[in-house]
């Protein structure tokens, strides 16, 4: 048997201070998205998901709250986890960054690339953000009035006041400016290694204006940075000094890396974290290493945090994994074969705003997934957050527009044709639903699956929900012009022959639309009496079932697949 296609996705995984919001939704839908899709196209796909709990920000809200630390980031991971089993995502593994997996991972990466004399002792002085847990430099900055909120960039012309303050863009806090000892790693070493890298590897950051971005921050020179704090206790400490712990992004990134190393048996075993498990002398058995799945064959990350992905993260782990090859010339140059550790892809989005408003707390217009999808649906959310924005740029989610689509594509387009075959259907003489007739003139064509597969393995997702939704155009028209309501009663061949059309085209689009909606298409097969698809679709059988030729056996009226939302 030849052997199965792996592939392997992560979500970043967000800070544990606070819930997930529909930006971080976003970025998991889309993950969840494309595992499933890798699935049902036949790869043994595997998808990881969890939260970076070793932050300065989380043991301040600790604190804030009134809470062990421990307690706090329990109640944090429980609450994120609640957040995306709410939204049935088929996540491999759960990673917390507070695990002794993770840990004695970190601490071994930290011993290697120190004994190789990548990370060194030296003093940091400047400015750092606690709320963004990054090292900032003026040009990082803009200044804030404080009367007016207003924010501009930062230039010789204007100087800071008592009103004008110098602040991060994204928290529009002051920075901390701290110096203390820090150990330092030797990016600046890797600085030719990744340009050949780049170069050689055009497609490693889609889309490409993102890719051109990083590409010049490369250019202007890379220089060491900081991978440890001198004054936290929280975090993972420094094996090779004890003083220090490592600093957020080193243990962080590594994450992707721990959950392949260590590898959670069974998902149930996700329940049981953290906890007394940890303590548990069977701690290790619990986990298998499935190495063999890494390298990533794809990081999803917004582009707040690309430049950590795309230039850090392979410079870590070339120094892990000794890549590279030291020329004549005393520089280290990129080699073919450093490919194989090297993640495959990295897709960056935009970041977007809601009824063209940044997404903001006090501004109150934070969509809360789960309270939203409550309140709608799930599968409003899922569309219009994928079919509004095309990839990579910032976007702006229209709340009103967002239900006027649900409307048209989903409730009627969709879900209003399927309960029309269905009570159709149930008027027809025969126990079944089947035609022998020509089916090549009314199903979705060959060339298009193939389009929809290729626009999956591209990562074209609003590409394959454009093509479904255009062929659910086609097939409204279809039944607009052979109207079977009229046909049941006058000729009940040709309304049968009308309805199977309608029902074969829309198994097919459902089974297209399955890694979007996974949920909603079970329940659509299942009207139609279709049995096992689930199953069928997760040992990668899509093609096969695709073009299969189906019989119908429709025997209840159920209730609609999506309900209209009144907009009123
Ligand atoms: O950065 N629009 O965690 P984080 C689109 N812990 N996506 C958005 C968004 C918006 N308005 N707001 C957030 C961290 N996101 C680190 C990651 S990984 C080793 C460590 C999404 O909680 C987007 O994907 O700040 C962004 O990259 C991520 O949330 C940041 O999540």
């Amino acid at each position: 048997m030849q052997d199965q296609k792996r592939f392997y996705v992560t979500t970043p995984i967000y800070y544990g201070n606070g819930v997930p919001h529909v930006g971080h939704f976003y970025t998991s839908q889309i993950a969840n998205i494309i595992h499933l899709s890798q699935k049902i196209l036949g790869s043994d796909s595997r998808f990881t998901t969890g939260i970076d709990e070793n932050s300065q920000k989380a043991v301040i809200e600790a604190e804030t709250a009134g809470l062990d630390i421990m307690d706090y980031l329990d109640e944090m991971a429980y609450k994120h986890r609640e957040v995306w089993d709410f939204f049935n995502f088929d996540y491999t593994d759960f990673i917390r960054t507070t695990e002794q997996r993770h840990h004695s991972l970190v601490q071994e990466v930290l011993q290697h690339c120190f004994d190789k004399w990548d990370i060194y002792q030296g003093v940091y002085e400047g400015m750092y953000c606690v709320w963004c847990e990054a090292f900032k430099k003026d040009d990082d900055l803009v200044f804030l009035n404080k009367t007016s909120w207003e924010t501009f960039p930062i230039t010789p012309k204007v100087v800071e006041s008592d009103n004008l303050i110098k602040v991060c863009p994204d928290h529009l806090k002051t920075p901390d400016t701290i110096k203390e000892k820090n150990y330092f790693f030797k990016l600046s070493k890797y600085q030719t290694w990744i340009q050949e890298f780049y170069e050689s590897h055009p497609e490693f950051v889609i889309p490409d204006h993102r890719f051109n971005e990083v590409r010049a921050f490369v250019e202007r020179g890379l220089e060491d940075f900081s991978i440890s704090r001198e004054t936290n206790t929280f975090w993972i400490p420094l094996p090779f000094d004890n003083s220090q712990v490592t600093y957020v992004w080193f243990d962080a990134l590594f994450n992707y890396y721990t959950s392949c190393r260590y590898s959670p048996q069974n998902t149930s075993i996700l329940n049981s974290f953290p906890l007394e498990e940890k303590e548990a002398t069977d701690y290790w058995s619990q986990f298998v290493d499935e190495s063999h799945m890494w390298p990533a064959d794809l990081h999803i990350v917004g582009k707040d945090i690309i430049r950590f992905h795309a230039i850090f993260w392979p410079a870590m782990l070339a120094s892990y994994f000794g890549l590279g090859e030291e020329g004549s010339d005393w520089v280290i140059h990129f080699k073919t074969s450093d490919r194989e550790k090297l993640p495959k892809q990295i897709l960056t989005w935009g970041f977007f705003t809601i009824d063209g408003q940044k997404i903001s707390k006090s501004l109150w217009n934070v969509i809360e997934p789960v309270e939203y999808s409550k309140e709608y649906s799930k599968e409003l959310l899922t569309l219009y957050i994928l079919s509004a924005f095309p990839i990579g740029n910032d976007g702006d989610y229209d709340r009103q527009d967002a239900v006027l689509m649900y409307n048209a594509k989903l409730a009627n387009n969709l879900g209003n044709l399927v309960n029309r075959v269905v009570v159709l259907s149930l008027k027809l003489d025969s126990e079944s639903l089947f035609c022998e007739k020509d089916r090549s003139k009314y199903l979705v064509t060959d060339t298009e699956i193939r389009k929809a597969q290729e626009y999956y393995q591209n990562y074209n997702l609003k590409w394959v929900l454009d093509l479904c939704f255009e062929n659910l155009d086609g097939l409204n028209k279809y039944a607009d012009e052979t109207e079977p309501w009229k046909l049941i009663k006058e000729d009940q061949e040709k309304a049968t022959e009308s309805l199977y059309a309608l029902a074969e085209w829309l198994r097919q689009i459902g089974l297209l639309l399955y890694p979007f909606f996974p949920e909603k298409m079970l329940e659509m097969f299942e009207k139609l009496w279709l049995k096992g698809y689930q199953e069928i679709l997760d040992w990668g059988w899509l093609d096969e079932l695709i073009h299969k030729q189906e019989e119908f056996y429709i025997t209840e009226k159920w209730e609609a697949l999506f309900q209209r939302i009144d907009i009123s």
